[in-house]
């Protein structure tokens, strides 16, 4: 029986009005856009799990906004929404249910899935992280010789390590001081190096953090790590006071020697960019405790259930989404800006690049078809305002169309004299000078010389979105991190790609594997490498040893 092919995106019928409408408004400015329009701001502001969206600044009407719910609809979005949180398997190409929002449902809930109610499961492995995690906290826990962990060290690499790096900055306020985190994830030998240079090993616990157990880069350095201990330790018996690991892979664990009844275990269903907040977040629990830790699941689950039951027009990661498509595919935008103005999330454009960029970075339809229009853009950002005083010209006055996600909070941690007004004011001012710019007329009359002008002109219609909350909270991070992660969800559905695999990760992984051999000494196994190639490991054999 032949394969049935769904309809391409493109070729939905509000795919074609969407192009149309495009024509239509791509030169509209949002001068023009807000001067027509005295309840614009008020109308294009959805609120849920705590954090608000403004995202009238953007190149778009309400007939934009039908066009782009139609196109919703006729992707099916709403019973994709559902299948997800059902635990079908919709990670296609995986053959696995997509189940993160179960790590985060309340205990009374239940979720049947393949027979077995995860909700139980999740539960039993939050309750003993809660255990160990207090047991480090009040030092109960003690290493070896009997001294108390003063050190945490969490070994992991990509999703095993971004969400927990991004997690502890996130909500160092929240954190117990007593207690020092350090994240190594690079196979360069620095980050081991310099993570463990100062830290006495007897007070050190290190938790090896990785779903397969397999991964080059998490077991070399947890190898290191082995035998960083021991040098001091000496007898094998302390590993099991000083490791402890997150992992569904018991079997390799305890061939490491580590205790499985110190192993935190999660699922298949549990995908690596997508488990900060499983067993995988067990360093996040250690610096601010199991209830704050459990306030930041309250939080994704509330997120979750906004983006469950909220209608499209009213929905923040629907709404985001869909605007993702809109410049991708409309306006041929390649990038989007994520400026948080809160120093707490300095990791956060780094984590949600794996996030979104992993998951979207895609080139062929769950159907194995090529796609015929871009997918998921490129994320990156820098915390403000550091960044005005670096990139923000090239957004300001530069040639590319730069889509921001603004992040701002009402009240600062650290209320230290007027600082948080200056950092607010200019997130505002930000979002009000790229929709807004100045024209050739306006830079005349404040008196610039006319060899200046054009150099002083803003085009300005430059769009943002700008997602506030009161303070950043345990809670409205996880929110604010559920947000992205079915954001990325709703792009990945209208593309027709499956956002939960990563493929793209492996050819890379294999090559350097042969080439750790060559440089070892082996033959070169597959045939030669390409002259190039062969020419730079040479180089390098020749001069890896100092003389
Ligand atoms: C994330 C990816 C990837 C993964 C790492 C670490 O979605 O799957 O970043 O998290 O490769 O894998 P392990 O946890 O198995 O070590």
């Amino acid at each position: 029986m032949a394969r049935i092919i769904p309809p391409r995106v493109t070729s939905h019928p509000s795919w074609k009005s969407l192009k149309a409408h495009h024509k239509e408004i791509a030169s509209t400015h949002l001068r023009e856009l807000f001067a027509s329009d005295p309840g614009r701001a008020a109308r294009m502001r959805a609120e849920g799990a705590g954090i608000i969206l403004d995202y009238s600044k953007n190149r778009l009407t309400d007939r934009t906004l039908s066009l782009l719910f139609e196109l919703a609809e006729s992707c099916k979005l709403s019973d994709h929404i559902r299948e997800m949180f059902e635990g079908q398997h919709i990670n296609k190409t995986e053959n696995r249910a997509v189940l993160h929002v179960a790590l985060r449902l309340p205990k009374s809930a239940s979720l049947v899935v393949d027979g077995v109610d995860v909700v139980r499961e999740v539960h039993e492995v939050l309750d003993r992280m809660g255990t160990f995690a207090q047991k480090v906290r009040d030092g109960s826990w003690k290493g070896a010789t009997g001294r108390p962990i003063k050190n945490i060290v969490n070994i992991g690499i990509g999703g095993s390590d971004l969400g927990p790096v991004m997690a502890y900055e996130a909500l160092r306020f929240f954190a117990d001081r007593r207690l020092v985190f350090r994240f190594v994830s690079n196979i360069d030998g620095t980050d081991f190096a310099e993570a463990t240079r100062e830290l006495d090993p007897e007070e050190t616990l290190f938790i090896v953090s990785s779903k397969t157990f397999t991964t080059l880069e998490t077991m070399t350095n947890a190898h290191t790590a082995r035998r960083w201990l021991l040098n001091t330790l000496k007898k094998d018996e302390a590993i099991r006071h000083h490791f402890v690991a997150v992992s569904t892979n018991a079997q390799a664990v305890s061939a490491f020697g580590i205790d499985t009844a110190n192993m935190f275990g999660f699922w298949d269903w549990v995908g690596g960019r997508y488990s900060m907040d499983s067993a995988i977040g067990l360093s996040t629990m250690i610096a601010i405790g199991p209830e704050n830790f459990r306030k930041m699941l309250d939080g994704f689950h509330a997120m979750d259930e906004h983006f469950r039951t909220a209608p499209f027009a009213k929905n923040l990661p629907v709404l985001m989404g869909l605007l993702t498509v809109w410049y991708t595919n409309f306006f041929g935008s390649q990038t989007v800006a994520v400026l948080p103005y809160d120093q707490y999330l300095k990791r956060f454009p780094a984590y949600l690049q794996q996030l979104t960029m992993e998951s979207n970075g895609k080139h062929v339809h769950l159907d194995g078809s090529l796609v015929d229009t871009d997918t998921g853009p490129i994320y990156w950002g820098e915390p403000g305002t550091n960044g005005q005083h670096s990139f923000y010209q090239l957004i300001h006055q530069g040639t590319h169309l730069i889509p921001i996600d603004f992040i701002g909070f009402a009240r600062s941690h650290n209320p230290i004299g007027d600082h948080h007004d200056i950092l607010m004011a200019n997130l505002l001012a930000q979002g009000e000078a790229l929709a807004f710019g100045k024209t050739a007329e306006e830079v005349r009359a404040a008196g610039v010389p006319e060899l200046q002008v054009p150099h002083r002109t803003f085009e300005g219609n430059r769009p943002s979105n700008t997602l506030l909350a009161p303070e950043l909270t345990p809670a409205v991070l996880g929110a604010l991190v559920a947000l992205y992660e079915h954001s990325v969800f709703t792009s990945g559905i209208i593309w027709g790609i499956d956002s939960f695999d990563q493929w793209g990760v492996e050819l890379g992984k294999v090559m350097a594997v042969k080439i750790i051999g060559e440089i070892a000494g082996k033959p070169a196994e597959g045939g030669p490498h390409d002259s190039g190639t062969a020419s730079l490991l040479d180089w390098y054999r020749k001069n890896r040893r100092k003389g």
